[in-house]
């Protein structure tokens, strides 16, 4: 069953094609539980860009997860936005019947923006997956039926508050533990955790591009606690960096921000600058290009593991499908939903001992929330032919 599915991703989907005769352009605006701090900035709400792909047979949602302001990589929501509609959706729809397959090789004469493609590329997929009754999980191969759930703590006012917060997420179930750090909130952060949890608690960091490579002694201080990894700590076009940072500490480099598609992923690898991958398919331009990543990263023997963007409950259902891949032999940040929202768009995906269940419905499997949706929407486009 594994084999068979795997060898269908290689050999190539015949689901169907998708006459789109409509897009919509829907964003949304969800209220955090908490405000989220990262070296970046401080988001109190999730904006978030909605393409909904209309055909007469099926329905598709995709989700671009640019944020609203351009502090985590060049994207944001409005250019994405203005991308899509005046340079992606034109070359759809001159193509006339599209499929998920075709979507990034029609888009491809438009350079980068990989978060506007995504989001347009996950639609098509939802659309034609949903045609033909096939869940996402059962397309890419995936052979589990949940996954393990690892959750990004923010950086916090003061380390007993972030005692607290890890605290209580442990006491939910999560079964890893990714601290937020910058100058200034690293070392200490790290100690007190591993003091007050234990040896045995899975725990990594992420700087999002926070230091420089002179910042390598200081690094090297998080050493003795035995972290699964520390995340970008460099420049997204630092690579050369990172491999020589990878020599001057013994605590894994993993790469997030400088992994934009499956050549860089491959570049990265043979420079030695990654021991292991975050895959977040929003950033390297949709779910087949992350499956691609993976694929790679598995033959070099790099481990794996399916990052996040604060996605409502279209994107995490997505991404716990990805995360069920052969190949994500790491905890994701694939978190429940009220881990983000009160009230999610879609029916809340909630952990069950540790452990995300991975939806088995066609497309994305699960149902967008009409009432909800009208509730969160700032603003609605439909664009057509
Ligand atoms: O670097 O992984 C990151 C959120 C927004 C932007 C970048 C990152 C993150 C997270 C949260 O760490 C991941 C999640 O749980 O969705
Ligand atoms: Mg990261």
């Amino acid at each position: 069953m594994v084999q068979a599915t795997q060898a269908r991703w290689r050999a190539g989907w015949q689901g169907g094609t998708v006459k789109l005769t409509a897009v919509e352009l829907r964003r949304v605006s969800l209220p955090l539980v908490a405000p989220f701090r990262t070296s970046f900035g401080t988001e109190v709400e999730k904006d978030a860009l909605l393409v909904r792909a209309i055909s007469p047979e099926a329905e598709g949602w995709g989700e671009c997860v640019a944020m609203a302001h351009p502090l985590y990589s060049y994207e944001h929501l409005e250019g994405a936005r203005d991308v899509i509609r005046r340079f992606l959706l034109p070359r759809l729809f001159a193509a006339g019947d599209v499929t998920a397959q075709g979507v990034g090789h029609l888009l491809e004469p438009i350079k980068g923006h990989p978060m506007a493609k995504a989001a347009v590329e996950m639609a098509v997929l939802d659309a034609e997956l949903r045609q033909s009754g096939t869940s996402f999980a059962s397309f890419f191969g995936a052979v589990r039926d949940r996954v393990p759930s690892g959750v990004s703590v923010g950086i916090m006012d003061s380390i007993p508050q972030l005692l607290d917060a890890v605290g209580a997420y442990l006491e939910a179930g999560y079964v890893r533990i990714k601290l937020k750090i910058e100058p200034g909130w690293d070392v200490d952060p790290v100690r007190a955790v591993r003091e007050r949890f234990g040896d045995e608690l899975l725990l990594q960091v992420d700087a999002n591009t926070a230091y420089t490579l002179g910042d390598a002694r200081q690094l090297a201080r998080l050493d003795p606690f035995d972290l699964l990894l520390i995340e970008q700590p460099l420049a997204e076009d630092d690579v050369a960096g990172h491999a020589e940072l990878a020599r001057r500490i013994r605590t894994p480099v993993c790469l997030d921000e400088s992994i934009t598609s499956a050549a860089t992923a491959a570049a990265a690898i043979s420079m030695q600058a990654c021991q292991v991958i975050n895959i977040k398919p929003g950033r390297v331009g949709g779910y087949l290009e992350a499956r691609r990543i993976a694929i790679v990263a598995a033959a070099n023997g790099v481990p794996v593991w399916c990052g996040g963007m604060l996605e409502t409950g279209i994107g995490r259902a997505a991404n716990a499908a990805l995360a069920a891949c052969l190949e994500f032999t790491l905890p994701g940040d694939v978190s429940g939903s009220d881990r983000f929202y009160a009230r999610d768009i879609t029916a809340p995906q909630l952990i069950q001992d540790g452990h995300l269940p991975v939806p088995t419905g066609p497309g994305t499997g699960v149902e967008v929330l009409d009432e909800v949706l009208a509730d969160v929407t700032t603003d609605v486009e439909t664009i057509r032919p």
